[in-house]
C-alpha cells in the first residue's frame, strides 16, 4: 500500500508538475497575444495620428466656424477629407498671410458691354457661389489690406444694380479685399437726397462689420480697368475720373461725384457728408470742400486706370436739379461741423440679406418733392 501510496504519489506529482508546465506556457502565450495586440495598436494609431488630427480640427473648425464659413459645412462631407487629407477651406487656416500689393491675378484694361436684359438670377448663378450671404467676400487665402464697405444710394434702378453687380463682384474678388455691398434704398417718392443715404450706408454697414475703408459708388458707374482698387489711401480718393459720358476726362478740376473712397477717420474728419442737399446736384462738391476745409487733399488714379462706364439713363423722377444746392455750396466751412453723421436721423424701414448685396430700405424724411 505504501509502495503503491508512493508510485501513485510519484505519478501524481509528475502530473501536477506536468500540468502546472502546460498552464504556464499557456499562460505565456496569451501574454505574448496581449502583448502583441497592444504593439499593433500604438502602430496603427501612430501611423494614422496626422489624418486623424486633421479629421478632428476640420470637422471641429466647421463646426465652429463664424458665419463667414457657414456655407461651407458640406465640405466635412467630401470624402478627401475623411480620408484625413488636408482639405480645408484656405481662409480657415490660422496662419494666412497678408494680401500682396497689388493684387496678383489684376487683368488692367477690361471689356465692358451692357446688356441691359440680364436678369438677377442669371447674375446670381454666376456671382453668388463665391459670395457669403448679403454679398460678402473674403479673399480664401491671404488677409485682406483693408475691410471696405461698398455703399450704393439708391432708389428704383434695379436695371443698372443688376449690372453693377455682374461687373464689380469679379473685381473686387480680384482685387482681394474683405468687403460688402450694401444698396441704400430710400423708401418712399420724396426728394431724393443721395448725401444723407450715403451717411445712412456708412452707419449701418459699420453695425454688420468692422469695416475700415468707406466707398462709396452711383449705381451706374462701371470701372473699365480693375488695377483701380476699391480701397482707401492716405487722402480721400475720388476713383471715377475718366467717365466715357465726359469723354474721358476730368470735367473740371474739384469734381468729387461719382465713386469715391474715405477711411473712417477720414470720414469721421469731414464729419460725414451733408444730410441736406435734397433732389439733384451740389452734394459732391459739398464733400470735396469739406476734405480741403479739414486739411487733406483728394487723390485720384491716373486716367488711364480710372477709366469707367456709365450706364445712359434719364434724370429721375423726384431727383430734379435743386436750384438751392448751389446756394449751400457758400457756407460749407460753417454748415459741416452741424449738418453731417452728428446730425443724422433716419429709420431702418427694412435689411435684406441677398446673395449678392445687402439691401437697406431707410425713410430718410424727405420733403415731398
Ligand atoms: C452726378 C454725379 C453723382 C452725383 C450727381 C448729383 C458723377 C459721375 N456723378 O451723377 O455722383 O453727384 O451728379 O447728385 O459725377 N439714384 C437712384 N435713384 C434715383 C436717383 C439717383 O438710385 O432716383 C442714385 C444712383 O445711384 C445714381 C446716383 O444716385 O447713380 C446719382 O444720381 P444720377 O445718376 O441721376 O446723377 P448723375 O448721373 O448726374
Ligand atoms: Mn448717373
Amino acid at each position: 500500500m505504501i509502495l503503491f501510496c508512493s508510485i501513485r504519489s510519484g505519478w501524481a506529482t509528475q502530473h501536477a508538475i506536468f500540468r502546472t508546465a502546460k498552464m504556464m506556457r499557456k499562460l505565456s502565450f496569451l501574454v505574448a497575444l496581449v502583448l502583441l495586440s497592444l504593439v499593433s495598436f500604438a502602430g496603427v494609431l501612430l501611423y494614422s495620428k496626422d489624418s486623424f488630427l486633421t479629421y478632428l480640427t476640420t470637422t471641429y473648425a466647421v463646426a465652429n466656424g463664424n458665419y463667414t464659413f457657414s456655407g461651407r459645412v458640406k465640405e466635412t462631407e467630401d470624402p478627401k477629407v475623411s480620408q484625413g487629407t488636408t482639405h480645408m477651406p484656405a481662409s480657415m487656416n490660422k496662419t494666412l498671410g497678408p494680401c500682396t500689393d497689388p493684387p496678383p491675378n489684376l487683368l488692367g484694361p477690361l471689356q465692358v458691354e451692357f446688356n441691359l436684359s440680364l436678369t438677377l438670377e442669371e447674375v446670381i448663378k454666376e456671382i453668388s457661389p463665391a459670395l457669403q450671404e448679403g454679398g460678402r467676400y473674403k479673399p480664401p487665402d491671404c488677409i485682406a489690406i483693408q475691410k471696405v464697405a461698398i455703399i450704393i444710394p439708391f432708389r428704383n434702378r434695379h436695371v443698372h444694380l443688376k449690372q453693377w453687380l455682374y461687373y464689380l463682384h469679379p473685381i473686387l474678388m480680384r482685387q482681394q479685399l474683405d468687403y460688402g455691398v450694401y444698396v441704400i434704398n430710400q423708401d418712399g417718392d420724396g426728394l431724393f437726397n443721395r448725401a444723407k443715404l450715403m451717411n445712412a450706408g456708412y452707419v449701418e454697414a459699420l453695425k454688420q462689420y468692422d469695416y475700415d475703408c468707406f466707398v462709396f459708388s452711383d449705381v451706374d458707374l462701371v470701372p473699365l480697368d480693375d488695377r483701380n482698387i476699391y480701397k482707401c489711401f492716405d487722402n480721400p480718393r475720388h476713383l471715377s475720373v475718366a467717365i466715357d459720358k465726359f469723354n474721358f476726362i476730368l470735367p473740371y478740376d474739384t469734381i468729387f461725384g461719382g465713386v469715391s473712397s474715405f477711411f473712417k477717420n477720414q470720414f469721421l474728419k469731414i464729419n460725414g457728408f451733408p444730410n441736406t442737399y435734397w433732389g439733384w446736384g451740389g452734394e459732391d462738391d459739398d464733400i470735396y470742400k469739406r476734405t480741403l476745409f479739414r486739411g487733406m487733399s483728394i487723390s485720384r488714379p491716373d486716367s488711364e486706370t480710372g477709366r469707367y462706364k456709365m450706364i445712359v439713363h434719364n434724370r429721375d423722377l423726384h431727383n430734379e436739379a435743386n436750384p438751392k444746392n448751389p446756394e449751400k455750396l457758400i457756407h460749407t466751412e460753417t454748415t459741416m461741423d452741424e449738418d453731417g453723421i452728428n446730425s443724422l436721423k433716419y429709420t431702418v424701414k427694412e435689411i435684406v440679406k441677398g446673395a449678392l448685396y445687402t439691401f437697406i430700405t431707410v425713410d430718410i424724411q424727405a420733403p415731398a418733392s
